[in-house]
């Protein structure tokens, strides 16, 4: 059987993957995936007209839609049976809502995704014809997609600030109103355009309440040091952006002897105060995504995966019977941590796996630093426009987003070792694994490699650049000496990108390569109105970018 996916920076030829996911996707996950979404489509269609028509936001409806879209995000979830059990759940909701509509005589509109019945005989059939490819006009699909990709990263942001307490019901009713927007088969470049462009500018209310939410929870990012060797204790590996789920952990480890260490996009976890206070909070092991294969290999004991990135591991790998996922994430044979209705989750059937396992074998040693998520850069402030109108820093460039396996990526970590010492790299998300452990110095007192945090934290640039404009007086961002040169793979950097668009920056340079979703007539809108590039040579792009 076939399949079309065509959402991330890896895609097969760089135009879709059609045989099998070049992160492992089958065709199968692939079609229940796109049944899973048209399911999505219809819900959030009928909960539009409801809610236009005067209907309250259901949380419940809310959690569906928001659930749904993440759980098809780029190497979150492999697991066929839990993808299914999500269509059930959307039909079920679908249902519900068709009869609220009837009931309070809400018209509906008589797109496909409300009309489709959804018999179980006919999931496979809906699946595979509710592909990207149900779209014939390359920019009407290329617009459509690039807001369902987009809603894919709101919806993981918005999943993670609805845990810690945060709603936003504006922000999801725009989902629904999106959603709408993307079913009906007549919508045009008139209307999906500005419906992209709100898109971004939700992205920016997304990131944003997401700070919120974990600045309340855990207080405000502060510089921290963290050692990325390892301790003699048995461990627990946590990866994925979840700070509740680890928040959890934390507290249910403490005073077992068991020792806590963070993966991937969990490292900005270290920098918060009320999750650095725990001392068996030790340190981060490995780096980015990609190489979990290599590394898990080497932890020993139980890895818990709250979000995306999960890498298939090969049928052999030692470390298959320790891995456990939660939230959204899935895959065939590991097992589910469910969240227990007050919110939390019991971690003890981990804790009990660790005590029997060895410590962590080092891989690496040393350590690394981050925390400069805006309120310590604020702190900071003085020093910074200080250096700046001294002629100590020359200019700022944001490198953040993701990490990824391609070689054409070292360039990242060439771009990073070749730029002139007076420049400050200001980064977020995976991506800066390709640099910051190669102790590119400071100025003064300031680092050249500043980490926010996680991909979402990228939202803490585009506050910085805003405060940096109103100290300089400058008329317009893109007067300041702040340049962007981001990383993407996955749909969340799909949001930040949209995000930094809306709050009018421009001349982003995004690698490294092109969306394949982004259809020709689509970059040439993107460039035409934001200069959107992508990436050349190093030597080529530190003469364009910095001067
Ligand atoms: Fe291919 Fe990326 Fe889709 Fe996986 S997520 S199937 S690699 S395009
Ligand atoms: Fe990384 Fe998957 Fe995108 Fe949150 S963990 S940035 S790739």
């Amino acid at each position: 059987m076939n399949m079309f996916c065509f959402q991330c920076q890896e895609t097969a030829k760089g135009t879709g993957c059609t045989v099998r996911g070049v992160c492992g996707k089958r065709p199968e996950t692939s079609r229940w995936m796109d049944l899973l979404l048209s399911v999505t489509r219809g819900v959030g269609t009928i909960y539009h007209a409801l809610l236009e028509a005067g209907y309250a936001n259901d949380p419940a409806v809310d959690d569906f839609i928001v659930d749904a879209l993440f759980a098809t995000i780029t190497n979150a979830n492999f697991d066929d049976s839990a993808l299914l059990q999500k269509v059930d759940a959307g039909i079920a909701v679908k249902r519900q809502l068709l009869e609220t509509a009837s009931r309070r005589g809400v018209s509906l509109p008589d797109y496909h995704e409300v009309a489709w019945g959804g018999e179980k005989s006919d999931y496979e059939a809906e699946g595979d014809r509710e592909t990207v490819l149900r779209n014939s006009d390359a920019d009407i699909r290329s617009l459509k997609e690039t807001i369902t990709l987009g809603l894919k990263g709101m919806a993981a942001y918005y999943e993670h600030a609805a845990r810690l307490g945060q709603r936003d019901a504006s922000i999801t009713t725009f989902m629904a109103r999106a959603l709408a927007g993307i079913s009906d088969p007549e919508a045009g470049s008139d209307t999906l355009l500005p419906l992209l462009l709100e898109t971004g500018k939700q992205g920016v209310s997304v990131m944003a309440l997401l700070d919120k939410a974990n600045t309340t929870a855990y207080g405000k990012p502060e510089i921290t040091r963290v050692n990325i060797g390892t301790g003699k204790r048995p461990g627990i590996l946590i990866s994925g952006h979840d700070l509740h789920d680890i928040a959890d952990l934390l507290e249910q480890t403490e005073g077992t002897g068991i020792d806590v260490y963070t993966h991937g996009e969990m490292l900005p976890a270290h920098y918060y105060p009320e999750l650095k206070k725990y001392k068996h909070l030790v340190g981060n092991y490995g780096n980015a995504w990609w190489k979990q294969k290599e590394e898990f290999a080497h932890f020993n004991g139980p890895i818990i995966f709250t979000t995306n990135c999960i890498v298939p591991p090969t049928p052999t790998a030692n470390y298959a019977g320790r891995v456990f996922t939660a939230n959204s994430t899935g895959y065939p044979g590991w097992k589910h941590i469910a969240t227990r209705p007050d919110g939390h989750k019991d971690f003890s059937e981990v804790i009990e796996m660790a005590r029997h396992c060895q410590a962590p074998e080092e891989i690496e040693h040393g350590e690394i630093i981050g925390g400069f998520a805006h309120d310590q850069v604020f702190a900071l402030a003085d020093k910074i426009v200080e250096a700046v109108k001294s002629g100590a820093i020359r200019k700022f460039v944001v490198m953040g987003g993701c990490d990824g396996r391609m070689k054409s990526r070292n360039y990242y970590a060439d771009f990073a070792k070749a730029l002139p010492k007076d420049v400050v790299i200001l980064t977020s998300g995976c991506a800066k694994y390709k640099y910051n452990k190669l102790q590119l110095g400071e100025i003064g007192c300031i680092p050249r490699v500043l980490d926010a945090g996680q991909c979402n934290d990228s939202y803490s640039w585009a506050v910085v650049a805003l405060k940096l404009k109103e100290i300089f007086g400058a008329a317009d961002i893109n007067d300041l000496p702040i340049v962007f040169n981001l990383a993407w793979y996955e749909q969340k950097a799909v949001i930040v990108l949209l995000a930094l668009l809306s709050l009018g920056i421009r001349n982003i340079h995004i690698g490294p390569t092109l969306p394949a979703f982004v259809s020709p007539g689509v970059l040439k809108v993107l460039q035409d109105n934001f200069s959107l590039g992508t990436i050349s040579t190093v030597e080529d792009d530190i003469r364009t970018m910095i001067g």
